[in-house]
């Protein structure tokens, strides 16, 4: 060991005793000295930067734990009703830069960690990001966390501990390499092993019938599912809110004490194994059984756990006398997206068979508890379980399935007219691909005397009467002849399916989406036929993200210059005041400022991508940049195909030209693929191959630079979003549900290219529309196009195919970018004819990039539109979203720890 890296002793006084009030810099460094020193789990010889943030993490912890115990004391004492928050992902990121800030601590902080020889910045670097998510969702449910501790909300998180949480990404001269990320190897200073909140969760086995709709499950297997708290502070507050990730285990008594004496101890230590799995990494492949099965028990592992700790803390608060039917009135639960979905019949399986409550009563009470969020209209996103391996895994729960569904078909029939019956309830029911079921049919024969009328929205036919009958004529032959080939097994039966998007909207008391286009086309596409019969159900929140980590956490430059020239800080809570920027914006001192806070971000940048990629970038280049899940849809392969093109032309030029034209770039990617998505692969491997050409052509120079960032994450965008001028949210119109970075970079002030898809609808008209350079067909537009393209009536734009050419001709060695390109091409077909519109869009979006160049040049009107998005994102807020959510969706109200 180092000693004299070693924190100063202490030498009259002993140790220090660590007090959680001692809040000065002295106090904290005290504090920081005695968790080096007497915290287990590292080398009390050295005091490295790794070793101080451990030290710093757990003397944060103790504020942290003793503000969480007073807030759930009071959440206990006033009783008032909570939200749960449930989500197969939370997205973390690093915690310590934000607890410090959340608890106003950051100035004691870093002269503390300076007194010790230390730079806050440097030893909050050291945390290995929590990336329990993928992608937007995730960071939703953590930005969600962060507002409902800060605006006081009675409210819990609920998710799984993933012992590996999104692969770390490696790139090479092959693409990318996943690889696992154990961000829990030295431990997670963050969270409280909670030993004694433990639930054991059962799979499999047979269910028999009780008395009266009650059942007995007698599982086949079983294990344990133990809490790991993660106190979520809130800003300027002392309310503090809980993660509740669990963790599995083998129950003890399935421990086979027999097998291990008997020397088997591969044989003893299987269910230990099967218990374990369950928590092991994150979102597994689901293409096989197994791995759909694995999938599945996470799903229900985090939905029974989280139901019975709610069901035990409801009948623990209530007292003496517990009554059933005041459930709704103190638990909401939110369901992140369907992933959830089981807690739907877990609560009314352990109502009615466990607490005794009649089954017309559970159902009411969980229809008026839970709440359903759909985040994706990508019709492979909406999850569809096949019937037999739910029902080998969750016997009863399949049972309670078919009655919700049973019960819903023969609603139906009372409220829709004869002639629409069937292929609605085939659309709506739960089960897809099941026979009708006999008693239907005669309240089918009832109900068409006498319809109940329905919403006006469906009497809109798209053709004549005639044609309408001809069709019906038609469909029903089709559908005749497609039995018979079952009945006689020419035609395989196709697999029973678990709709559970239908089951969490026939359930759900209220269903939204997650911003005002993608609520529009939830109602009157995806939705459709259940926004004519509950129209009431259906809502729009417009996603946020929270201002702490987004903006005066992370970018403090521009922080500070927003403060000053709002002459205060209160913009963090009230993001309202940000408005208040615009009148500043003719004042050249805050333009330069504002200027000069931007370049210190960019200067940052350009450090960090020197050190993650070895490229040298000019800080006064416009850096223009995309970060976010590799997908086709978000059409990264339309954005490095403009950089070709515009490589191209640059090359086409003489100096003097290019230079006129073009403004010095560094066009910056970032984003992981999954795994098995290979195109995706392919356009990750496309982008370092066109950066390793133009790079490190000395013909370009500063003028263009194309960077790949690897491994994206929470932390890697707090750097880049603060340092971007421009960035890409350029989806097919239709397929971005709403999109959350689009939020950040205006907060940052970074102007926007895009399309009208998701929030940038709404981002848009509030910046102003002349703050935002859009471009690319409308939702309204698509359908036609397709058509028009599989008639074969769309010619691409030269400069399409010449982007294409040059990919082809080998100038980017000698990968096989062919399956890539033929996604482009064809005039059907899936994964081909280019299904999301690249070739239709490309000539206005290179059109719109040269806008983009032109604006650029004018460096005052730049910074201007730089201000007025920050002016105008008042709305992006997640403390906007939630107090919508609160009085809209879960009637809960603030209640602040006194
Ligand atoms: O949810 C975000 C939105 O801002 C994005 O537009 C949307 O794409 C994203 C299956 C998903 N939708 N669906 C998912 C995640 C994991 C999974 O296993 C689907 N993620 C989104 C927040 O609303």
């Amino acid at each position: 060991g180092d000693d004299s890296k070693l924190p100063p002793k202490n030498k009259k006084k002993g140790p220090p005793l660590p007090n959680p009030a001692l809040n000065d810099p002295d106090g904290l460094a005290s504090l920081i000295k005695y968790h080096a020193k007497y915290s287990p789990s590292f080398n009390p010889a050295k005091f490295d930067p790794k070793q101080a943030y451990f030290a710093t993490a757990q003397s944060v912890r103790d504020s942290l734990i003793h503000r969480w115990n007073k807030t759930y004391k009071h959440f206990r004492t006033t009783n008032a009703k909570a939200v749960h928050y449930l989500s197969m992902e939370f997205l973390q990121g690093r915690a310590m830069t934000n607890a410090i800030g959340n608890l106003e601590l950051t100035n004691e902080y870093a002269q503390a960690l300076s007194k010790l020889g230390h730079d806050l910045e440097n030893v909050a670097e050291q945390e290995p990001d929590a990336a329990l998510g993928n992608g937007g969702l995730g960071r939703l449910a953590s930005c969600f966390l962060d507002s409902l501790a800060t605006l006081n909300y009675p409210a819990w998180g609920y998710g799984l501990r993933y012992k590996y949480g999104l692969f770390h990404q490696e790139i090479d001269k092959d693409g990318q390499h996943e690889v696992v990320e154990n961000w829990l190897e030295m431990g997670y200073p963050w969270e409280i092993p909670r030993h004694d909140i433990c639930y054991p969760i059962k799979f499999f086995g047979k269910t028999f019938e009780t008395y009266a709709g009650k059942k007995e499950w007698i599982a086949g297997e079983d294990i344990e599912a133990v809490a790991y708290d993660v106190p979520i502070p809130g800003y300027k507050t002392k309310n503090t809110i809980c993660l509740r990730l669990w963790s599995t285990k083998v129950s003890p008594k399935n421990f086979d004490l027999e097998a291990f004496n008997a020397g088997e101890y591969d044989k003893a230590a299987s269910l230990r194994n099967k218990a374990m799995r369950i928590c092991h990494v994150l979102y597994p492949g689901d293409a096989s059984t197994e791995g759909k099965l694995l999938r599945l028990k996470q799903q229900y592992t985090l939905c029974s756990a989280s139901i019975q700790d709610m069901i035990a803390r409801f009948k623990e608060w209530s007292g003496t006398k517990v009554n059933w039917n005041d459930f709704p009135s103190k638990v909401a639960i939110q369901m992140n997206d369907t992933h959830p979905t089981l807690c739907i019949p877990e609560l009314m399986r352990i109502l009615i068979d466990v607490e005794g409550v009649p089954c017309e009563t559970a159902w009411d009470i969980t229809c008026k508890t839970v709440a359903y969020t759909n985040h994706t209209v990508l019709p492979e996103a909406l999850e569809k379980w096949p019937l037999p391996i739910l029902k080998k895994l969750l016997p009863r729960h399949v049972e309670i399935i078919e009655k919700i569904d049973e019960r819903f078909v023969k609603s139906l029939a009372k409220k829709l007219s004869s002639d629409e019956l069937e292929q609605k309830v085939r659309n709506m029911r739960i089960l897809e691909n099941v026979e009708l079921p006999e008693s239907f049919k005669k309240e089918k024969l009832d109900s068409s005397q006498s319809p109940t009328k329905i919403a006006k929205t469906d009497v809109k036919l798209p053709r004549g009467k005639e044609n309408m009958a001809d069709l019906k004529a038609k469909n029903k032959e089709r559908d005749e002849a497609r039995k018979a080939a079952i009945d006689q097994g020419r035609v395989p039966k196709p697999e029973v399916l678990v709709r559970m998007a239908n089951l969490s909207v026939i359930v759900g008391h209220k269903v939204n989406g997650v911003a005002a286009i993608h609520s529009e086309i939830v109602k009157k596409d995806v939705f459709k036929d259940f926004y004519q019969i509950w129209p009431e159900k259906f809502q729009n929140k417009t996603n946020g993200v929270t201002p702490r980590r987004w903006m005066a956490y992370c970018n403090p430059e521009l922080s500070a210059v927003i403060t000053k020239w709002l002459g205060s800080q209160d913009w963090v809570l009230h993001t309202e005041l940000l408005a208040g920027l615009r009148k500043h914006v003719t004042n050249k001192d805050f333009l330069k400022e504002w200027r000069l806070a931007k370049k210190a971000r960019k200067e940052k940048l350009a450090k960090f991508i020197k050190e993650r990629t070895g490229y040298v970038v000019n800080s006064d280049s416009m850096f223009d940049v995309q970060i976010k899940r590799i997908h086709e849809y978000k059409r990264q392969l339309m954005n490095i195909m403009g950089v070709i093109y515009r490589y191209k032309k640059m090359k086409e030029m003489d100096p003097k030209e290019r230079a006129a034209k073009y403004v010095p770039r560094v066009c910056i990617f970032g984003g992981k693929a999954f795994a098995t998505y290979l195109n995706a692969k392919r356009i990750v491997k496309l982008i370092t191959d066109v950066a390793a050409v133009v790079n490190k052509d000395p013909e370009i120079g500063d003028l263009l630079k194309v960077i790949f960032v690897p491994d994206y994450n929470v932390s890697v965008a707090e750097m880049l979003i603060p340092a971007s001028d421009l960035s890409q949210h350029i989806s097919t119109a239709g397929f971005e549900a709403s999109g959350t970075s689009n939020m950040k970079f205006v907060m940052n002030g970074c102007v926007l290219i895009g399309t009208l898809d998701g929030a940038n609808v709404e981002i848009r008209s509030d910046v102003g529309e002349e703050n935002f350079f859009l471009f690319g067909a409308t939702v309204d537009q698509i359908k036609a196009i397709r058509a028009e393209r599989s008639a074969g009536k769309f010619t691409p734009w030269k400069g399409f195919e010449e982007a294409k050419e040059f990919i082809r001709s080998g100038a980017l060695g000698d990968y096989d970018y062919a399956p890539l390109l033929e996604s482009l091409e064809g005039d059907e077909g899936f994964g081909k004819a280019d299904y999301f519109l690249v070739g239709k869009d490309f000539p206005a979006y290179v059109e719109c990039h040269e806008k983009v160049d032109k604006a650029y040049r004018d460096q005052e009107k730049w910074t201007k539109m730089s201000i007025l998005n920050v002016a105008g994102s008042s709305k992006f807020s997640s403390d906007r979203t939630i107090h919508e959510y609160a009085k809209e969706i879960w009637g809960v109200r603030p209640s602040p720890v006194p």
